[in-house]
């Protein structure tokens, strides 16, 4: 078992894998995936808990103060710790086990921002779900507090290969990723890394990022997998829409090349099908995010998703408090953005 883990996969070999035929591809990553994974998945809600207004220039990005004009994305301020948790605990009575918090900021700054999001690492760890946040770029003193508050994992993107990374982002380099990269792991927080496909990238650059991320040692124990979401007003918005297909060719390539990560099928999947989803969970896929919003845009609806899990006879990660999913809310007296209202619509209706 531990002879599938290596961190010295090849940018050629990786190529090859992402180039053989699908079913192939498919049935090696699903093997994988078995010696090292069971049959559930983690349900992860999102929250954008200070959007917009980030000097960043990635080119995906709604939240980028570039294309603001553009894109109607205004910059708002940092949300309270009250009404953070508020969304946690919702998001946990719906089935959660993770929550994920987004700030669209270069860097952290020491200071009572900062102060405020150690705050609310601590709130959700206290509600029993795992935390996880993606502030930008980070010095080491700020992971170790963030590592003190309890935080378990931080996310932050290599995105795509190094060759094609200067296409995508004029304002840092793929080096300060790696950087900041270093700073979390070295303060014992797991790394959630993944990337972005269809940006214009080629096949070579998937096999690029995918060899970084293998190359790390450990590897990340967490691999978002994003399809590009084409938003209005970035210059990626006429980008044609991923092929299903690839974002299961590179879902599979993860799961073979970091065997014990957990590999969350990320953004894009509003505009799969059911079967294309099966496609992605089939290849390894053992995570989705849950509710219907992901930091800016649209995600898929809620009892949908717990739908299609139990039609699939795949089984939700639980809390250690309870073994299964908790019941459909009864009532429709939801926040208008909690994640279970549109079950309760549809439970209601
Ligand atoms: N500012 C932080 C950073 O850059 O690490 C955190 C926020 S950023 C929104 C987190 C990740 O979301 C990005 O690295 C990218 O992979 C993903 N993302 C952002 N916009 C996206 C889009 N339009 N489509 C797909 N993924 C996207
Ligand atoms: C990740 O890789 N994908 C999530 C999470 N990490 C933070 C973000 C997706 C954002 C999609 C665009 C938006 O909603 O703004
Ligand atoms: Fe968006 Fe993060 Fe880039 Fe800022 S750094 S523009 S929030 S992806």
């Amino acid at each position: 078992m531990n002879a599938d883990i290596r961190h010295d996969w090849t940018v050629a070999e990786i190529e090859t894998l992402l180039a053989s035929p699908l079913l192939d591809l498919m049935q090696r990553a699903q093997a994988v995936h078995r010696r090292h994974h069971d049959d559930t998945i983690q349900l992860a809600s999102l929250l954008s808990v200070k959007t917009g207004g980030c000097p960043e220039d990635c080119a995906y990005c709604p939240q980028s103060a570039h294309y603001a004009k553009k894109t109607g994305v205004s910059k708002e301020a940092l949300m309270q710790v009250e009404d953070v948790l508020t969304r946690a605990r919702a998001a946990r009575d719906a089935g959660a086990t993770r929550f994920c918090m987004g700030a669209a900021w270069r860097e952290v700054r020491d200071g009572a921002e900062f102060d405020r999001v150690v705050d609310m690492v601590r709130g959700i760890g206290e509600l029993g779900m795992e935390s996880c946040v993606t502030l930008g770029m980070l010095a080491p003193h700020q992971a170790r507090r963030l590592a003190d508050a309890g935080l378990k994992a931080y996310n932050h993107n290599l995105d795509t290969g190094p060759e094609f990374y200067g296409d995508i982002v004029s304002t840092r380099v793929y080096e300060q990723r790696l950087e900041t990269l270093a700073a979390v792991r070295d303060a014992g927080i797991d790394i959630c890394c993944g990337g972005i496909i269809g940006m214009g990238e080629g096949a070579r650059d998937r096999a690029s990022l995918l060899r970084q991320l293998a190359a790390m040692e450990p590897h990340p124990e967490s691999v978002p997998i994003n399809a590009l979401v084409a938003v209005e007003g970035t210059p990626l918005a006429g980008r044609p829409k991923v092929d299903p297909f690839d974002l299961v060719r590179m879902i599979a390539a993860a799961r073979i090349v970091m065997p014990a990560s957990r590999v969350r099928l990320s953004a894009g999947r509003e505009s799969l099908s059911r079967e294309a989803q099966a496609m992605c969970f089939m290849a390894g896929a053992n995570s989705i995010f849950y509710g219907e919003k992901l930091l800016t845009t649209a995600n898929n609806e809620a009892a949908a998703d717990r739908k299609l899990i139990a039609d699939l006879g795949l089984k939700v990660q639980a809390l250690h408090q309870h073994e299964t999913l908790p019941p459909l809310p009864a009532s429709l007296d939801l926040p208008a953005d909690c994640p279970r209202r549109g079950e309760a619509r549809a439970a209601a209706e």
